[in-house]
């Protein structure tokens, strides 16, 4: 209901070209392209990209791929940038009704409702080692689903804890499957491979596959895909960007309601946060907080990113020299897996209320962004279901790594 109502505001004043103008994100504006920017090699120059307001898609080597209008193109350009347009942005239709599958060809990708039955049926094939449960609701009202893997799943034993979190991002669909596969991994290679054992024994995994699922559902609606990239909360939050630590500080997320990377009015005004950090409050017990890693997985540009990311500097209040070498240490360890590339988050581009300095920041949880493939533009943040499983088992040896890390913390 609340779906309905709000996407027939917006576009239904869109459509009449009103003042919904305000509220349309560039990706959605009618006349949007595909670019690619060249001349963006250095974290400097890209920040300077992404405070313009454009929609930054990813970035790799001295080029960002972007959705932006012309006048945002030109304006690009007066600024020293090289800006080749690669191709129309469709406008959605919308209103639509949620879409039961993902548009043709792509059905191997999860919808909520199909995630959601994979969730149940690991817990009545493995009622041992996985519980399923809810860190709260979505803007409009879905289960914000959390599967806790471990033996004695029931039991909150003594063992350290890691947390997967993924789609923060609507569109980032492969990173549903990205949580999808390590419940899948956890669970069914538990009885015969012993080192899958041994890590699900010995610490308790948490995973969340949809951090967004009001913004992952609307972008599939309708049999097509909308680039959508925020809640569905008004004109949309960007949730990487809503998170309570240094919230807005720095320039790296936008006051404009229509920007892609809009904070919103207050930091954890985004339902989905404040569930989601709610949670991880409440796994400090004794004074002491349980979960000890953690990774959120985005697309794409394969990269293993670590905090702070408000801010270029090495060290910061809060990390010192050492902690900032325990992250490189581990994310180059990680990357060294999968071929990403590891570089601290602000080497992208500065970012200010993302999930990562909010984890290390208020908890010390070992906090990275991992953006999946692919590497650059092509095809972007919508591979074909073909990629799935190359691209989620590419993940396995860091996520092993990961979760060994939580012991020596
Ligand atoms: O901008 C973002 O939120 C992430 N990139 S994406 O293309 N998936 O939108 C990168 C966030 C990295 N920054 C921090 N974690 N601080
Ligand atoms: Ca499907
Ligand atoms: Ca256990
Ligand atoms: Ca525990
Ligand atoms: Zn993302």
């Amino acid at each position: 209901m609340a779906l309905a109502l709000s996407a027939l505001v917006v576009f239904a004043t869109g459509v009449a070209g009103g003042p919904a103008l305000a509220v349309t994100p560039p990706s959605v504006t009618a006349g949007s392209q595909f670019y690619e920017v060249g001349g963006t090699s250095t974290p400097q120059l890209r920040t300077v990209v992404a405070r313009t307001g454009v929609d930054v898609l990813g970035a790799s080597g001295d080029t960002m791929s972007i959705i932006a209008r012309p006048a945002d193109a030109e304006g690009l350009r007066a600024l020293g940038f090289t800006v080749s347009a690669r191709g129309p942005v469709d406008r959605p239709l919308g209103p639509a009704a949620i879409a039961a599958d993902f548009p043709a060809g792509d059905e191997g990708y999860h919808t909520y409702a199909e995630t959601t039955t994979e969730l149940q049926k690991a817990v009545s094939n493995f009622p041992s080692l996985a519980k399923l449960t809810s860190v709260g609701k979505s803007y409009e009202g879905r289960n914000l689903n959390l599967l806790k893997i471990s033996d004695n799943v029931a039991t909150d034993e003594n063992e350290p804890e890691v947390l997967f979190t993924c789609n923060q991002h609507a569109r980032e669909h492969l990173t549903t499957e990205m949580c999808l596969r390590i419940v899948q991994r956890f669970t069914s290679s538990y009885a015969t491979d012993p080192a899958i054992k041994k890590l699900v024994d010995s610490t308790e995994i948490y995973v969340l596959p949809n951090v967004n699922p009001d913004g992952s559902e609307y972008d599939i609606s309708g049999g097509r895909y909308h680039s959508w990239r925020k809640n569905r909360q008004g004109p949309g939050t960007d949730t990487n960007r809503n998170w309570g630590y240094k919230w807005g500080c720095c320039g790296g997320s936008s006051g404009s309601t229509g920007s892609e990377t809009y904070r919103g009015p207050s930091a954890f005004s985004a339902p989905e946060t404040k569930a989601v950090s709610d949670y991880v409050d409440s796994r400090r017990i004794g004074g002491v907080q349980q979960i000890k890693a953690h990774i959120d997985f985005h697309t794409y540009s394969e990269l293993v990113l670590w905090p702070f990311g408000y801010t270029y500097n090495d060290t910061a209040p809060g990390m010192t020299a050492a902690e900032a070498k325990t992250f490189s240490d581990l994310g180059k360890k990680m990357a060294a897996t999968n071929g990403y590339t590891p570089e601290q988050s602000s080497d992208l581009y500065i970012t200010d209320g993302a999930v990562n300095d909010w984890m290390w920041g208020n908890h010390k949880i070992l906090s990275f962004t991992f953006e999946m493939y692919p590497k650059g533009g092509n095809p972007g943040f919508y591979p074909p279901d073909e990629q799935i499983v190359p691209q989620t088992t590419r993940n396995d040896k860091a996520v092993d790594i990961l979760l060994n890390a939580a012991f020596t913390r």
